[in-house]
């Protein structure tokens, strides 16, 4: 398995759960900051531009976190990164696809990458302030719904964690912002995992 990732970028925590799980994968750098996501030889991969994406052993290709996330739980069900049972699968998938598909473009891609919503430089800092109020509105409210200590569901650490990892990492991070007090927990118990401190070395490399 291949995973097309960039230095600081959401795919992190794709790289967390390959490490997770334990299992012999390639990681492959596409810098998101120098273009080469939107390079020829990447579109090749993933026309949508993104990282994370997965190439499987047979050459097939997932993009999207969720996706990617729930395919490699699902495909590796010793690992336990999901609960076996339909209510608690739903409820990760729940959980993934709000940090993927909204705290993420509207709290973080809001803040980090201004022009792609206000082409007018006298515009920017007020989608930047936009952003940076919906991020905290977004993490206090996820903070308020854990139902695990330390982990985001009551059944124990999911793939759904990994999700949440990449944003705490980025709010507490790049984004200077103060992390509700269970979102801290979470993010120190998170990078006490063997797992996460591997894939963060490998990332600064
Ligand atoms: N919906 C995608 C979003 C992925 C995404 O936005 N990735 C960012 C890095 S955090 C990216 O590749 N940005 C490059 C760009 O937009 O040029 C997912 O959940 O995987």
């Amino acid at each position: 398995m291949k995973l097309f990732y960039s230095p600081g970028a959401c795919s992190v925590g794709i790289h967390v759960i390959l490490e997770e799980l334990g299992r012999p994968f390639e990681p492959v750098r596409v810098s998101t900051r120098d273009g080469s996501n939107r390079k020829p030889e990447y579109l090749a991969i993933n026309p949508k531009a993104k990282v994370p994406a997965l190439m499987r052993d047979d050459g097939t290709v997932l993009t999207e976190f969720p996706v990617i996330a729930w395919w490699l739980a699902r495909s590796n069900p010793q690992a336990a990164l999901i609960p076996a049972d339909l209510d608690g699968e739903a409820r990760a998938m729940e959980w993934m696809d709000y940090l993927c598909g909204t705290v993420h473009p509207q709290g973080f891609t809001r803040q980090f990458r201004a022009d792609r919503f206000a082409k007018d430089e006298a515009d920017q800092p007020r989608v930047i302030a936009q952003g940076k109020a919906a991020a905290e509105e977004y993490l206090a409210l996820v903070d308020s719904r854990l139902a695990g200590d330390p982990w985001l569901l009551a059944s124990g650490y999911s793939v759904a964690d990994a999700a949440l990892f990449f944003l705490e990492n980025w709010a507490a991070g790049r984004a200077g912002m103060t992390l509700p007090p269970r979102l801290a927990k979470h993010l120190a118990a998170m990078k006490a995992r063997p797992a996460v401190q591997r894939a963060l070395a490998r990332e600064a490399v």
